[in-house]
Parts: C-alpha cells; structure tokens; sequence
C-alpha cells in the first residue's frame, strides 16, 4: 500500500462584498470538506484597507494552513471551483469581490507555470497577508529566503490591519 505524504500550505481569503466575515467561514468549510485536504490552523480575521489601484470596501482578510495531497493544479482548481460555487463574478483586476482563494505557500515548491505562481507574488509585502499568516506559520518559508515573521519586520501600511473580534 502507498500512503502519500501530505504538503502544508498557506492559504490567503480575502472578501470584501456581501457579508465578508461569513463568506470567509464559508470558503474554509467548503475547503475542510474537499476530500484531501484538512484544515490545521485558522488565523483571527482582519480588517485591512483595500490595496490597489481601484477604490472600494475594506476587506475581511484571514490566513488558513491545510495539510493536502493534492498537487498544487489540483489545489488551485478547488479554489477557483469553490469561488464560483459561492457566486463570484471575475470582472475586474484586483476589484470587489465576493470570496478570493490564494495559494501563498506550498511546501518549498517553487512554480511559475501555465498561469500559477507559488509562492504568492505580491505576498510578501501586504501586510493583510503576513500579519495573518505570521499568527499561524511565522517561520513559512517566502522562496527568497527569509520567514513570514522576518518580511513582516519590513513590511509597510501595517496600521491599517485591525484584528477584529473572535
Ligand atoms: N493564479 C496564479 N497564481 C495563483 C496563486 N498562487 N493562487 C491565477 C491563486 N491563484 C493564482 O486571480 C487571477 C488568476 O491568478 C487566477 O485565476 C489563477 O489562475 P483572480 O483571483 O481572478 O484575480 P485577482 O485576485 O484580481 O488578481 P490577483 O493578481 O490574484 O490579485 P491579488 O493580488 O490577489 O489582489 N486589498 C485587501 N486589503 N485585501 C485583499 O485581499 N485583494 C486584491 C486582489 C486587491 N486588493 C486587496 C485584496
Ligand atoms: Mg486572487
């Protein structure tokens, strides 16, 4: 018998329409229930400024770790199954939306193929990312060498980040 050895990865939710808060309990239910993957931690949940060129809502923004033996294709057609089963409408770049899946991080896997990049590009200096992220994992590995924590020291526009309640 084979047994495959499950990859911890780091998963960034972002939701800024219709209430936030639950459509982010409800993208980490539906990725609890995908056979192959498992939920191990759940950050706090963050109000954070929306970053970009394009004017709209505060996010909700929350990080999960995952065990999973899916590859990181795999992984990333469950999210984006998972976004659309929820309503997301993709229209603009970096605009409003209902529920937003990254990977950030998984394992020491470092992919630039077909459209997926891992790790997350853009992480490693948005403070709605490592601030939940260093909460969970802050020694995760970024792929330039430095943790979570460690991108964190430098990090700007980290005022914004309020945690909100439990
Ligand atoms: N894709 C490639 N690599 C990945 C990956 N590692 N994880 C592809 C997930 N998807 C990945 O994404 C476009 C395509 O990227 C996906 O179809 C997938 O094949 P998208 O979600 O449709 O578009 P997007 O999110 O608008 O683009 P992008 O570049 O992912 O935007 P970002 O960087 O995620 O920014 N402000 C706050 N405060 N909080 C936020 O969460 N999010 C954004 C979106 C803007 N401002 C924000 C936030
Ligand atoms: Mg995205």
């Amino acid at each position: 018998m084979t047994t495959q050895t499950p990859t911890r990865v780091a998963l960034g939710l972002g939701s800024n329409m219709g209430n936030s808060r639950e459509n982010l309990d409800l993208a980490v239910r539906y990725l609890d229930a995908t056979p192959g993957i498992t939920v191990v931690a759940r950050s706090s949940v963050y109000r954070t400024p929306p970053w970009g060129p394009i004017p709209q809502d505060d996010y909700s923004n929350m990080c999960i770790t995952i065990d999973t033996v899916l590859k990181p294709r795999a992984l990333l057609e469950r999210g984006l199954a998972i976004e659309a089963r929820m309503g997301r409408v993709r229209d603009q770049r970096w605009g409003p939306r209902l529920i937003d899946i990254d990977i950030l991080i998984f394992g020491d896997e470092k992919i630039d193929r077909d459209g997926l990049i891992i790790p997350h590009p853009r992480m490693s200096e948005r403070a709605f990312v490592l601030i939940p992220l260093a909460e969970i994992w802050p020694d995760a590995p970024l792929g330039d060498g430095r943790t979570v924590a460690e991108a964190l020291e430098t990090c700007p526009d980290q005022d914004g980040v309020v945690k909100l309640d439990a």
